[in-house]
């Protein structure tokens, strides 16, 4: 294992949607272990217990599961944070909600958690509360107060627990008047979330840490928003490596901790990858990663052949407006050879493209198990990808079904489910054009 790695190699279940199972929850732990992460933040948005509810206790039999949990994480060597996100209904002034807020985390310290994660992301940006707004006056300044004590509570209970916090303000330059005057008054060991510049961050760069360190005091440990597909990126599907993160990153932050997808088993591909580069950033190759991943998760090889043609339209996503590089790479050559005349050169490798994704969709049709029931609705718009790639050729070839083909191709676009593909659109415009002008 290489030694120039990120300290805390990470993922956090924090994403708005179904929370993963138990089971899902388990088999990740030995997942990223076996990747070489070293922690798990829990965090479901939409766990009851530790967001709308955060003052109820959790129910006897959810506070096992979370004792299981941290078993897992203990024989897998990786620090389970549980974190709370108190922030929708907290009225910081009011000391029965800090003890509240306290005896949360003392169950869980209860049942082994020994490091603690308090969230104040996506909440109401000013303080509603008179008794709040005439104690601190600004949001910044209940939040430090809530933050220095709740880690002085948690340390007065263990000196060795960890707190992370997740600040209300988490992506932005580091030097803006919140981040930098919360940074700035927590203790230094007290980790401090941030996403980089956006709260999806096309790149993550050194400059942006050290500016962040100068103006915080805090290291950045990176939530790092990816393959995460929740809220308006609902209709992505986010399998493609990760990219955009520099290889010396690892000396001016914390760690990298990446979110979630709800989609449990499709998001262990871009999560493999992005375990790969937390381990060994400068050696980090995104397509070397992603085809090892593939080659992990899909060890049948007709399979991986035929998911690799289909994953190829499902790069779009935060980190990049991708077209589908092999569709692209096709089309292209088809393209060149047709500007050199040769017509007959340029229908052959339509037409070989055109059926390897026939195969490729019938192929991945058969297939059952939670994977392919996750990526249903993507695998029904890439059927009608081949159904329409088979009409184009049909009136390439013979002259026939130029309506069909434009009914289809219209409801393919009508359809919001998110395949790359702007060279297949291009192409399908293409014939219907020349088909018109016969
Ligand atoms: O990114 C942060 C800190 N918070 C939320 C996440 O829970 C959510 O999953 C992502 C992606 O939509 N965006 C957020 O703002």
């Amino acid at each position: 294992m290489p030694t120039d790695r990120f300290r805390i190699r990470g993922y956090i279940e924090g994403f708005y949607g179904r929370p993963w199972t138990q089971e899902q929850r388990l088999d990740m732990l030995r997942f990223a272990a076996a990747h070489g992460a070293n922690a798990c933040f829990y965090a479901p948005k939409d766990d009851p217990y530790h967001r709308r509810l955060w003052r109820e206790p959790y129910p006897p039999q959810e506070l096992a599961r979370l004792r299981a949990l941290k078993a897992e994480a203990d024989a897998n060597n990786v620090a389970l944070f549980w974190c709370v996100a108190p922030g929708l209904s907290m009225r910081y002034a009011d000391p029965a909600d800090r003890d509240a807020l306290q005896e949360k985390l003392a169950s869980l310290y209860a049942v082994g958690v020994r490091d603690f994660g308090l969230l104040l992301d996506d909440i109401p940006a000013d303080l509603f509360h008179p008794a709040d707004r005439e104690r601190f006056g600004e949001t910044v300044e209940a939040h430090i107060d809530l933050c220095r004590d709740c880690f002085a509570r948690l340390r007065a209970m263990d000196g060795s627990v960890r707190l992370v916090v997740c600040p209300t303000q988490y992506h932005g330059k580091g030097t803006e008047d919140y981040i930098t005057r919360l940074g700035k008054a927590l203790p230094e060991d007290v980790l401090l979330f941030f996403t980089g510049a956006d709260i999806c961050s096309k790149e993550l760069t050194c400059r942006e840490a050290q500016i962040f360190y100068e103006a915080t005091g805090h290291k950045p440990l990176y939530w790092d928003n990816y393959p995460v597909n929740d809220a308006e990126m609902f209709k992505e599907m986010h399998i493609g490596p990760l990219i955009g993160r520099e290889p010396e990153l690892y000396r001016y932050a914390e760690g990298i901790v990446s979110n979630c997808m709800e989609y449990y088993e499709s998001g262990k591909f871009a999560l493999a990858t992005a375990f790969r580069y937390m381990a060994d950033p400068r050696g980090y190759d995104p397509e070397a990663a992603f085809a090892d991943a593939l080659a992990e998760l899909l060890p049948e090889e007709d399979v991986r052949e035929a998911f690799t043609l289909f994953a190829d339209h499902l790069r779009t996503s935060c980190l990049k407006d991708e077209n589908s590089r092999l569709m692209g790479e096709a089309f292209g050559r088809a393209g060149l050879l047709l500007e050199t005349g040769d017509l007959n050169g340029a229908m052959a490798v339509i037409a070989d493209y055109t059926a390897r994704v026939r195969r490729s969709a019938d192929l991945l049709r058969t297939r059952t198990g939670p994977l392919f029931t996750e990526l249903a609705e993507w695998l029904a718009k890439y059927d009608r990808m081949a159904e329409i790639l088979d009409a184009a050729l049909a009136l390439l070839q013979t002259g026939q079904g130029k309506e069909a083909l434009a009914a289809k191709m219209k409801r393919y676009n009508d359809c919001a489910t998110v395949l790359t593909a702007f060279c297949f659109r291009e192409y399908v415009e293409t014939v219907l054009r020349l088909s018109s002008s016969r």
